[in-house]
């Protein structure tokens, strides 16, 4: 009787068993699933739905170029990256480092992310040339760069961001926008589609941290 009880119980349990374990396999393996990137002028930049959105390598001219919005227009600390999370789950960035065709062939980074850098679902990253960025900037967490500014030379540059082991995870080429744009390149729409100057998008320069609408991820 008490063997009978347990198979029993054991017939009532399985569904549930099978269905834990259906959604341990679920998670485990959502993540290992690099994003196919079919935007055009650029090398890779979307890795496992952590996506490069917006760079600024050409802050335009006088206080409209003022991206960090610390009241000096500079042609260095006004550049910016923008990457958002665009997948459900935290992901780390600390020791990722970011750099510049120059600093990749010497091997020492412009900007390494500190230790601890989580950057939630849906949030987005923000990395100033340099300056002091004043503002909320749609709740992105922001850096300005650690080691010297990101130095994208308008002319044709390429940026690169490594895992905290020095694997290429994203890498952006300058050369093929390199219009003198005064303005950044930005996804349009955000996050999916291909890079264009972003006065096209929504009237404003560029918009760090948020939707080109300004509105935050
Ligand atoms: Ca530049
Ligand atoms: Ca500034
Ligand atoms: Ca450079
Ligand atoms: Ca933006």
């Amino acid at each position: 009787m008490k063997n009978f009880r347990y198979l029993i119980l054991c017939i009532l349990m399985t569904p549930f068993l099978l269905l834990n374990n259906q959604c341990a396999k679920t998670k485990d393996v959502e993540l290992i699933n690099d994003t196919i990137d079919t935007t055009v002028n650029n090398s890779d930049t979307i890795y496992y739905g952590f996506v490069l959105n917006e760079v600024l390598y050409d802050p335009p001219s006088g206080l409209e170029g003022d991206s960090n919005n610390d009241s000096v227009r500079d042609p260095n600390d006004d550049e910016f990256i923008e990457f958002v999370n665009d997948t459900d789950s935290i992901f780390d960035l600390s020791g990722y480092k970011i750099y510049d065709a120059e600093r990749l062939s010497l091997g020492t980074p412009n900007h390494v992310f500190p230790e601890n850098t989580l950057i939630n679902p849906g949030q987005a990253v923000v990395v100033f040339g340099g300056g002091i960025p004043t503002g909320n900037f749609g709740g992105a967490q922001v850096f300005t760069s650690s080691n010297q500014v990101l130095n994208l030379n308008n002319s044709g540059d390429l940026m690169t961001l490594t895992d905290s082991l020095g694997n290429i995870i994203i890498e952006f080429d300058v050369t093929p926008l390199s219009n003198n744009p005064n303005e950044s390149y930005t996804r349009d729409p955000d996050l999916s589609g291909d890079f264009t100057q972003h006065n096209t998008v929504s009237g404003t320069l560029f918009s760090p941290g948020t939707k080109t609408d300004g509105t935050p991820f």
